[in-house]
């Protein structure tokens, strides 16, 4: 089983108020149809929720009643995005299902305390392709914070120990500084969690409640710690999703497993 998370840098113009990439969108959806293999599919929010969630701070919980119009809007909108997801992938012949984080994820101070997973054993028992999000959720503490896509990916992936965890990013993997500013950053091949460490971001000049490429980063941490590989590729690039699936070789960044 394989879990791909789809970048929100990918699946929207992160800079452009809610602008879904459909090409982009119905590409990898045919990918991953064509590799033929079991996966949960996780995406982010892009500009679907990262620029509403940060105008009403909700990543900071409960302050005030006006936030309770931007979770609502944010919520809807992330939700929007994820049917524009799913209908593409119904496109492609993918029988797909919707699983909204809102109803199966609770939070505690941006930690998660409560993950139904069987909703997704269920799905997938059945043949169906479970797609959840980066979504906001209550949070037991904060009364509701920001889940990212990447925190849902990091529950998944040790819950289910995939045969690998991919994710599909906007550059060809993870540089050994910001590619976007840096024009000598070198992509990084092969990293380990020592290298994952060392690894320095700058933060993304977009807007991102999440955290960016650091949440990322963390995130891949602790896949790699229970001894699971991740890869990370560019979505830009046609037929890098659907290589990295049937397992052939291609220009990403692959993070081995190190189980301590
Ligand atoms: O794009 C963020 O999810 P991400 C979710 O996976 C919201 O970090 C609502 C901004």
């Amino acid at each position: 089983m394989f879990i791909v998370k789809l970048g929100g840098s990918v699946i929207t113009d992160k800079n452009k108020e809610n602008s879904f990439r459909k090409k982009i969108v119905q590409r990898l959806a045919n990918e991953i149809k064509k590799s033929n293999k079991k996966i949960i599919l996780v995406h982010g929010a892009g500009s679907f929720g990262h620029i509403t969630a940060e105008k009403y701070q909700l990543n900071q919980g409960y302050k005030s009643k006006n936030q309770l119009r931007g979770l609502s809007l944010t919520h809807t909108n992330v939700r929007k995005l994820n049917l524009m997801v799913i209908n593409n992938l119904q496109d492609a012949g993918i029988p797909a299902v919707s699983v909204p984080p809102f109803m199966i994820i609770k939070l505690n101070e941006h930690g998660i305390v409560s993950f139904d997973f069987e909703v997704f054993d269920n799905l997938l028992n059945l043949g169906f392709m479970p797609v959840t999000f980066g979504d906001v959720v209550l949070d037991q503490k904060l009364g509701f914070s920001i889940c990212s896509g990447d925190l849902i990916v990091e529950a998944l992936a040790c819950h289910y120990k995939p045969e690998r965890t991919v994710f599909v990013i906007d550059e060809d993997g993870l540089f050994s500084s910001n590619p976007k500013v840096d024009k000598n950053a070198r992509l990084l091949k092969h990293i380990t969690i020592e290298g994952l460490n060392e690894l320095k971001t700058t933060i993304d000049t977009h807007s991102d409640v999440t955290g960016g490429m650091k949440g990322k980063i963390n995130a891949i941490k602790n896949i790699s710690n229970q001894g699971l590989s991740t890869i990370l590729l560019n979505g830009n690039k046609a037929g890098r999703l659907y290589c990295a699936l049937i397992g052939e070789d291609i220009t990403g960044t692959f993070v081995s497993g190190d189980k301590k």
